[in-house]
């Protein structure tokens, strides 16, 4: 498994994001504790300097897993499943950016938030959307040379659809696009999930990333989630790709990231 850090290009709401703004020093930084990797969460990729961006990761030789896209629901409202048919459309204009830059950074695109918050009485013709709009862009994605997209599934207090991963597994399969995987979050699983071995190998080759955090949202070995029993969930499907911390800062944001480091190391994560 290869190692990354979120880092946010901007500042924003969303406050389980260790590494803002600064994108140089943050660059430097993890590439100094020994990651590999650093996942972009990104706003509006209208408004990056991509050629900047490119020199900064290739300088401190760091790879980009997957690029975040939450920001755009939690700073501008934009949503895929929206009663609004215009901040829909809004969305799937923004993803298409996302889309087209994740070609460029070789990067999959993290289908989070964004997916929207439907009210519980809508949930039915929100989670027929989201089919509509995943196959769109899936499709979008293959013509664009995008790697393809990523649905994370999110715990009950941030969204009423897709909380597990079963139900990620689910919406897949209906969409029926190879290039539509699922993101797998500790910090979610822990709080939806029955039993992370069972949900994890049940939904085996679609589990394409994993963010890390603990049970409350701390670096990975600052609370009490058990990850001993993830990892080993991991090595029977064999997965062999990217693991992103994606925490709260604390307690201050370079510590947490030399906290997840050694926890990585005592794992032989690299
Ligand atoms: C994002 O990856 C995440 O985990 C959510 O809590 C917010 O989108
Ligand atoms: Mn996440």
């Amino acid at each position: 498994m290869k190692s990354a850090m979120v880092v946010s290009l901007s500042a924003t709401r969303f406050q389980a994001l260790a590494l803002r703004e600064d994108l140089e020093k943050n660059l430097e930084l993890i590439h100094s504790l020994g990651f590999q990797g650093a996942e972009l969460a990104i706003r509006n990729p209208a408004e990056i300097e991509l050629k900047a961006v490119k020199a900064m990761l290739d300088r401190f030789h760091l790879e980009v897993p997957a690029l975040g896209t939450g920001q755009a629901f939690v700073e501008e409202g934009l949503s895929l499943t929206s009663s609004d048919p215009d901040l829909r459309r809004q969305a799937r204009e923004r993803l298409v950016m996302h889309l087209e830059l994740s070609a460029q950074l070789k990067a999959l695109v993290i289908i989070g938030l964004i997916r929207g918050v439907p009210k519980k009485e809508e949930k039915e013709p929100a989670l027929a959307l989201l089919t509509e709009e995943l196959g769109w862009l899936c499709d979008k994605a293959r013509k664009t040379g995008s790697p393809g997209l990523i649905l994370e599934p999110l715990n009950r207090y941030e969204t009423s659809i897709i909380n597990t991963v079963a139900e990620a597994a689910a919406l897949i399969k209906k969409v029926g696009a190879q290039n539509l995987g699922i993101l797998a979050d500790s910090f979610h699983m822990n709080i939806e999930e029955k039993d992370l071995v069972e949900s994890v190998v049940a939904a085996s080759s679609l589990v394409r990333h994993v963010h890390l955090a603990d049970s409350n949202r701390w670096p990975p070995g600052q609370g009490h989630l058990d990850f001993e029993k993830l990892f080993r969930a991991l090595k029977k499907i064999g997965y062999d790709s990217w693991v992103s911390g994606e925490y709260l800062p604390m307690p201050d944001p370079d510590r947490s990231v030399r906290l997840f480091a050694e926890f990585l190391k005592a794992r032989k994560i690299s």
